[in-house]
């Protein structure tokens, strides 16, 4: 009888096991690989550069960088406070004098509470206030009728009533309507190009704003919200186990690990995505930082709503850069680049010989100089800024072919033939 009691007390255990959704177990080695490539991201504390979502990513794992995690946030913080609390009659157009934005600051917040800091003192409540400005305007935006559209998009709208949440920091219940309604009307969530990471994201505004409590007259919109959320999620998981794509799955899952929901297809859904996960991290998919500071929580079981509480002392291994490649593989390998400009007659095709590592802007620019081809104007500093940002290392198709990391060419290529 003793038997059979345990028995079947350890069926149950199991069966609960498979309801909710866990990535563990994850190979040691493929997660420590997966944080050296956000080491050399560190030494770039260029205000461009800085990207307070590593320092997320970081301390939301098992891994930690030393010193240099300390130095980053630094950084951070002299680059943000200086950059938004600096008036803003300062002159346009100089690139190194770009604010971040309200997303930005959003991460930085997050950044902040990542380091068990609450943001705080006149400076802290500057910065506090810019955030709900950006969220009330945001809000003004999408208008009474919810029709109008919004200057960034519900993503940045989620992150930034998250990043406040963490802070115990309230917004009306009015700006939270708004991503409300937007989960509840789906096709307004659709203004953003990828539905999975822009639910995740309002998902995890949820689940702080229902833990935290800190809109209490909306309680049971916002479960009900979260639920939906979930199962739009889920239904959105391809063949292969990944949630939209293999890059919204990172978010997707910090919000599914921290789920009050559990449910056996919950759980099956997750083993799928976790066989999904490694498989990737086994042909280094992840290679952009931000992706793998999204990710890295995820595989601590860790989600960006953890930082309402986060446990600074928990033990982290010290990342140690990778090994130094063999000496004849420091010789700066090449890539080449095919750029294809579809849509102009005749149609482009060129192909330029970059050194691994450089930037689209570099590609663009060589492009430029060695080919019948000319960039127009780079619209808008936020573009030369993710062209900056945007490095090649291995180059599987053409970067013009949509499936590859699924990126085409903005329509800022011109053939000048
Ligand atoms: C919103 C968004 C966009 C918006 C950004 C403008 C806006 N209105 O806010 C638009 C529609 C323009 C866009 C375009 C693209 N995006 Co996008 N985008 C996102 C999303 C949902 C949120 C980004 C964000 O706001 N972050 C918060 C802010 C505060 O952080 P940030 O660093 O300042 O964010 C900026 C950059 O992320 C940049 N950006 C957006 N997408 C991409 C893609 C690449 C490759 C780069 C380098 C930069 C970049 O724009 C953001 C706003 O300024 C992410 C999802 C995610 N999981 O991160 C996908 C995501 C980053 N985008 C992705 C892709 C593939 C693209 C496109 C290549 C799509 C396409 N096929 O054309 C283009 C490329 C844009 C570029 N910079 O060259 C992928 C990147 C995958 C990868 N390989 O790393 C993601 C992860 C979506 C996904 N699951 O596939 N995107």
């Amino acid at each position: 009888m003793g038997h059979l009691g345990a028995l079947l007390f350890l069926l149950g255990g199991l069966g609960a096991l498979a309801q909710i959704c866990e990535i563990t177990e994850v190979d040691s080695t493929l997660v420590e690989r997966l944080g050296q490539r956000l080491l050399p991201w560190m030494d770039r504390l260029s205000p461009e550069q800085l990207n307070p979502s590593i320092y997320v990513g970081l301390r939301l794992s098992r891994l930690q960088a030393g010193a240099k995690e300390a130095h980053y946030l630094h950084s951070l913080k002299l680059s943000y406070q200086k950059s938004l609390l600096r008036p803003s009659s300062s002159k346009d157009g100089n690139d190194s004098e770009a604010k971040p934005s309200m997303g930005q600051l959003a991460l930085y917040l997050l950044a902040l509470r990542a380091n068990c800091e609450f943001v705080g003192g006149r400076k802290g409540d500057r910065l506090v206030s810019q955030l709900k400005r950006f969220l009330e305007d945001e809000k003004a935006a999408i208008g009474h009728n919810h029709q109008g559209h919004l200057r960034t998009s519900y993503y940045q709208y989620g992150l930034g009533i998250l990043a406040l949440c963490v802070h115990q920091k309230r917004v009306h219940d009015s700006v939270v309507g708004k991503l409300l309604y937007a989960v509840e009307h789906e096709s307004h969530l659709l203004q953003d190009h990828v539905s999975v990471d822009t639910m995740a994201m309002a998902g995890l505004a949820f689940s702080c704003l229902e833990l935290s409590n800190l809109n209490p007259s909306q309680r049971d919109r916002i479960s009900l919200a979260l639920r939906r959320v979930q199962e739009k999620i889920l239904k959105a998981q391809t063949p292969e186990g990944y949630f939209g794509n293999v890059y919204s799955t990172p978010l997707a899952l910090q919000l599914l690990t921290g789920s009050l929901s559990p449910t056996v297809e919950l759980g099956m859904a997750c083993l799928k995505a976790k066989a999904a996960l490694q498989a990737s991290l086994q042909h280094k998919t992840f290679q952009n930082p931000l992706m793998i500071s999204q990710l890295l929580p995820v595989l601590n079981q860790k989600s960006y709503v953890d930082l309402i509480s986060p446990d600074c002392q928990a033990p982290r291994a010290l990342l140690e850069p990778a090994p130094e490649t063999p000496p004849q593989a420091q010789v700066p390998e090449f890539i080449d680049v095919v750029l294809k400009v579809s849509g102009v007659s005749p149609s482009y095709t060129h192909s330029v010989s970059v050194p691994a590592g450089s930037s689209l802007e570099d590609v663009l620019k060589n492009a430029q100089e060695h080919g019948r081809f000319r960039v127009t104007h780079l619209v808008s500093t936020q573009h030369r800024l993710a062209f900056r940002r945007m490095r090649m290392f291995s180059i599987k198709r053409s970067w013009s072919d949509p499936c590859d990391e699924g990126v085409t060419w903005p329509a800022l290529l011109q053939s000048a033939v």
